[in-house]
């Protein structure tokens, strides 16, 4: 009876110490992750996925804004521009400027993925970035608005800029609702919004340059010369039509270029949001 209550408390002993360094052994191997060496250089990515509150976003669908209106979006793109990287210990990364405009489109998959290349290792946890095309951007000549800017190119800035020196549309979101009685000149119940603005030339025009801070809280997007992390951001198209004002379809049919555009800038500020990141790839 002896021997037996002192072999199992040995047995126990034995499994209790297997136990507790499988356990440790496992948290040290958590808490491992390649060191910062900020010569050498990475990549970041930055996925933007469109949502409607909870939900998947997707064109064509019935949703329902805050004033109680059924609406689909048949479009919606908008630029993200001038992208700067903040890290853990507060260094910055500007991506060059020349390489820092994006045009978000949502049907467009590979447009909503943004892959930063010549990032210097390190840990970031907060994205900062412009909804829009920078001033001085939209007032340089033709020759130096390339790529995504160029307004002689479909599916780029052709359907993203006002040709009558109004300058680019930041962002542009079209579709119908039933909210909106049909007329003569709008028998669909359509509905535009194309935001822009950017100060205006020698006449001042209300600016709709919208710059935003996005954190990533206690997480870090951890770029290393082998490893690509990726930020993934929600952007809320309800926000679009409430972040901060909320805003009727059928009492507003089309925003284009007006100062109460700028309710809707100062809305979709609100769309962003930070939702996650992968570290290790994606699963
Ligand atoms: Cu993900």
């Amino acid at each position: 009876m002896n021997t037996k209550f002192n072999f199992s408390k040995i047995a126990f002993l034995a499994f209790f110490i297997a136990f507790s360094t499988a356990l440790s052994s496992c948290k040290k191997d958590s808490e491992t992750e390649p060191e910062i060496d900020p010569n050498k250089k990475g990549m970041l990515e930055i996925k933007f996925d469109n949502i409607v509150g909870q939900d998947d976003f997707t064109l064509g669908k019935d949703y329902q804004n805050a004033a109680g209106e059924t609406f689909k979006v048949d479009l919606l793109q908008y630029y993200i521009s001038n992208i700067i990287l903040k890290s853990e210990n507060g260094s910055e990364y500007i991506v060059p400027q020349e390489e820092s405009y994006f045009l978000i489109k949502e049907h467009d998959e590979n447009s909503r993925n943004i892959q930063i290349p010549n990032v210097p290792e390190g840990n970031y946890n907060e994205l900062i970035f412009t909804i829009g095309v920078d001033s001085l951007r939209n007032t340089m000549p033709p020759a130096q608005r390339t790529g995504v800017l160029d307004v002689g190119v479909e599916g780029a800035g052709k359907e993203m800029y006002w040709s009558w020196n109004s300058g680019y549309i930041f962002f542009k979101m079209e579709g119908t609702s039933t909210a909106i009685e049909p007329t003569d000149t709008n028998p669909n119940g359509k509905f535009r919004y194309h935001i822009g603005g950017f100060g205006g030339y020698d006449t001042p025009m209300f600016n709709n340059i919208r710059t935003i801070s996005i954190s990533l809280g206690r997480d870090a997007a951890k770029t290393r010369e082998e490893a690509m992390p990726s930020v993934h951001i929600v952007v809320d198209i309800l926000k679009v039509l409430e972040g901060t004002t909320q805003i009727s379809l059928s009492e507003y049919p089309t925003v284009m270029v007006n100062p109460f555009s700028l309710k809707v800038s100062e809305n979709y500020m609100k769309a962003f949001e930070y939702h996650h990141v992968h570290n290790e790839g994606h699963e």
